[in-house]
């Protein structure tokens, strides 16, 4: 028996290479070893404003370029979160569940409730506990993400152990699973933050950006007053330009520093452009030529979310039975 991976991505916003680094470009790589899963997540979308058509809009993009980025669906399913109806089940029984104290302790929250003040939802606080339910409902054996998902997953295994040690073996606990290289792509604008779908356009490249607009962003990403192209953590600027040179190129860091060791900064964002619109290209392709049909892409997130179904349904009603319910 294959092993059962799952994991998620938010449909807000535009998809950009720390998604693509982090996340996609691994779930897309080992898709054969194992059993998978992939769920576009509208309902942790709403936990923030959004504006309904572009939600919807958003929803199909994000399912199209994972599938342009090489994810099989004779492979894998990719489907939509609320068109299965126990993740938002499954989250109500789990908040019984959860201690406050365990929830108060989440970065991301504090992070995003600060951005949002007076107007933060009931929605963002529990969002951790909808990603558990995500995760659980599918006997999850590996959830592979990038850094800033971990606490979640470590939150989902304490939960899922403790319903376990009160019920009795329900949940399959699942381990966290982060890449060595490009878990936490950093903002090209400012390079102490992460790349994000909610920054500004300057700070990120996305994956439907034109050859011009990749080009633009690289030569004004924010460098340092040295000269050496070195990958070095102390200089947050090149070393995270080096790192996505070296998730695209697939070389190693010896060789890229001995290819830069008479160049300058110019150069290095020269190239790295050049790399990363050759990288992205085919898949901006493949997007083009499976949205050109808009329905194409709904009927396989509807296949999609049919064939896991009964999976959602069976690890519910067990918990219900479990809880005493109905
Ligand atoms: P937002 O900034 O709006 O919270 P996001 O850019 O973090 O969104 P998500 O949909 O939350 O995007 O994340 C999808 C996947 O991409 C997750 O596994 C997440 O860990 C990973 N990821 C997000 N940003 C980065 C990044 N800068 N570097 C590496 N991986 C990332
Ligand atoms: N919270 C995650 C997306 C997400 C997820 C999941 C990831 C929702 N449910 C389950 C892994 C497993 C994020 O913002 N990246």
């Amino acid at each position: 028996m294959k092993k059962r991976v799952f994991s998620g991505i938010q449909p807000t916003g535009d998809i950009h290479i720390g998604n693509y680094l982090g996340a996609i470009q691994h779930w897309a790589a080992s898709q054969s070893e194992f059993d998978n899963i992939f769920c576009v997540v509208d309902l942790h979308a709403i936990t923030v404003p959004q504006e309904p058509a572009v939600l919807k809009v958003k929803t199909r993009e994000v399912a199209g370029l994972l599938f342009a980025a090489g994810i099989d669906p004779e492979q894998s399913v990719i489907f939509v979160q609320s068109h299965i109806e126990a993740h938002a089940e499954l989250t109500w029984i789990l908040n019984c569940f959860t201690p406050m104290g365990w929830m108060r302790r989440m970065t991301q929250f504090k992070e995003k409730s600060l951005k949002q003040k007076a107007e933060v939802s009931v929605g963002l606080f529990d969002y951790p506990v909808l990603m558990a339910a995500d995760i659980l409902l599918y006997n999850t054996d590996a959830v592979p993400v990038g850094e800033d998902q971990k606490q979640h997953v470590e939150l989902t295994r304490d939960v899922a152990q403790r319903f376990n040690a009160i019920y009795g073996e329900t949940f399959r606990v699942p381990a966290v699973v982060i890449p060595e290289v490009g878990a936490r792509i950093m903002g090209l604008e400012d390079p102490t933050q992460k790349m994000s779908k909610s920054e500004s356009s300057g700070q990120t490249i996305y994956l439907l950006d034109s050859p011009d607009d990749i080009r633009a962003k690289f030569m004004r990403a924010t460098t340092d007053s040295l000269r050496e192209v070195r990958f070095d953590e102390a200089r947050p600027g090149i070393c995270n330009l080096l790192v996505i040179y070296e998730l695209f190129t697939g070389l190693g860091r010896t060789d890229i520093e001995a290819r830069f060791e008479r160049k300058g900064y110019a150069d290095l964002k020269r190239e790295l452009t050049e790399v990363v619109v050759a990288g992205l290209g085919p898949l901006q392709a493949r997007y083009r030529e499976l949205t050109a049909d808009p329905s194409h892409i709904d009927s396989l997130l509807a296949e999609g979310a049919a064939k896991i179904r009964p999976v959602a349904e069976k690890t519910l009603a067990l918990v219900k039975e479990r809880v005493g319910l109905g």
